[in-house]
């Protein structure tokens, strides 16, 4: 896999940012597309837009077997058994809160625990906590290691037969850890609870089999995988989610409506009340094609390639911290860092002059800020597109930041 190869399909990369060729180190955010997925969009709304499942005209017809089309596709991609199993929501936050409404509230009661980690991303914090609430089940933290690391031993010590519905991240968006989802579904089965995984990190960057995980829910997003925004996919175990009540009515998911009564269609229709994302989907799919051809494998060991370079270039730096575990096989291409008495934003500001586009602030985990004992922080994150010669720019502008700071104060 040849990154400089692969920038030519990213028309975005290709300019100037504050007079300096852009570096765009913030792909955990959201990734860049190549035109493979943006002529796939352009194809639809110019070739054959029109709405899905009704009527039998031929723009429909080429709509509809499109759209069913990505669903495959996504199948395919994760592994899942059936295209029943294949949801399509408006990303992972309401996938999540798809699981937590429908399967949580018909599932948990007084006394139930739903457990979770402290270094969540708040679409996998928020959604539960609510339904804790509702059910008067109570939300339990697994406690993490120094390092950042989840260990399957205190995972064991907090999943109890009480535990109803076990939810964690696959990857993580701040720390970059790779949490071992099988044994965790493992420990959740034993003792009679469900898995639930937050893909929003990893989909885009490793393979990932639902069946070989054997998680019951998979949620993930199609933005953060050169895919398009507003489409992400709830893969849930066919088992549950014939017995799960949607949770919005209306348009398209209905099988027969009557004055005081109405009956849903089929999975996995049931879930997608209204007109569904249907350029969103047809863009996820492109997306898919495009990542299947690079190869997940080859993706995969290019970030940890990048990601151990980060690491070791980038702890050379006066004064940095680096969140979460040193060893680069941990973890994926996202590094979250301080720099000693300079604010993250502050860090984020200075390299943006230099064209590097790097996030800071909380990244929507405020429960991991407060474990790591930090206000914010700074993350680069890294994909397919990514060089070792844009990390050392970014490692250069992190020096001139530590200069600019120190000679200020
Ligand atoms: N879960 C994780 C692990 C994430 O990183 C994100 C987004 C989400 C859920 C939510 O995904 P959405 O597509 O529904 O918004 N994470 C980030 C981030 O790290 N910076 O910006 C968005």
């Amino acid at each position: 896999m040849n990154p400089n190869e692969l920038r030519k399909h990213f028309p975005i990369l290709h300019q100037e940012v504050n007079g300096q060729p852009l570096v765009y180190l913030d792909s955990a955010a959201t990734s860049q597309k190549p035109v493979e997925v943006i002529e796939a969009l352009d194809k639809y709304y110019r070739g054959y837009n029109s709405n899905v499942h009704r009527g039998v005209h031929t723009l429909g017809t080429r709509a509809t077997d499109a759209y069913e089309g990505a669903r495959e596709k996504v199948r395919k991609f994760i592994n899942a058994s059936s295209t029943e199993e294949v949801i399509f929501t408006r990303g992972t936050t309401t996938a999540l809160n798809t699981v937590a409404r429908s399967y949580g509230s018909a599932n948990l009661s007084e006394g139930d625990e739903i457990v979770i980690s402290h270094m969540e991303h708040h679409s996998n914090i928020i959604p539960w906590q609510q339904i804790a609430k509702e059910t008067g089940a109570s939300l339990k933290y697994v406690d993490l290691q120094e390092d950042g690391t989840i260990s399957l031993e205190a995972m064991r010590n907090t999943v109890t037969p009480n535990t109803k519905i076990v939810s964690i991240m696959h990857v993580s968006n701040v720390l970059g850890v790779i949490n071992p989802i099988k044994e965790i579904a493992k420990i959740a089965h034993e003792n009679g609870a469900i898995m639930v995984v937050d893909g929003a990190q990893s989909t885009p960057h490793l393979k990932v089999d639902v069946q070989d995980l054997d998680c019951d829910f998979f949620a993930f997003s199609g933005h953060k995988m050169v895919g398009p925004t507003g489409i992400g996919v709830l893969y849930g175990k066919k088992e549950h989610l014939e017995k799960m009540e949607p949770i919005e009515f209306g348009g398209e998911m209905i099988d027969f409506v009557g004055l005081y009564e109405s009956t849903w269609k089929e999975l996995p229709w049931k879930f997608e009340g209204g007109t569904p994302i249907i350029a969103g989907a047809i863009g996820l799919g492109a997306a898919i094609d495009f990542l299947e051809n690079v190869g997940m494998e080859n993706i995969e060991a290019h970030e940890h390639k990048l990601a151990a370079y980060a690491l070791e270039r980038m702890s050379t730096v006066e004064g940095i911290r680096i969140f979460g575990p040193k060893n680069a096989n941990q973890r994926a291409g996202v590094i979250t860092f301080n720099i000693d008495d300079v604010h993250p934003h502050d860090v984020a500001t200075v390299l943006d002059a230099d064209g590097i586009a790097v996030r800071a602030g909380h990244h929507c985990a405020q429960p991991l800020m407060k474990w790591l004992n930090v206000s914010a922080t700074a993350r680069a994150s890294f994909y397919l597109y990514n060089t070792e010669e844009e990390i050392d720019k970014l490692v250069a502008g992190l020096v001139k930041t530590k200069e600019y700071f120190s000679n200020v104060f």
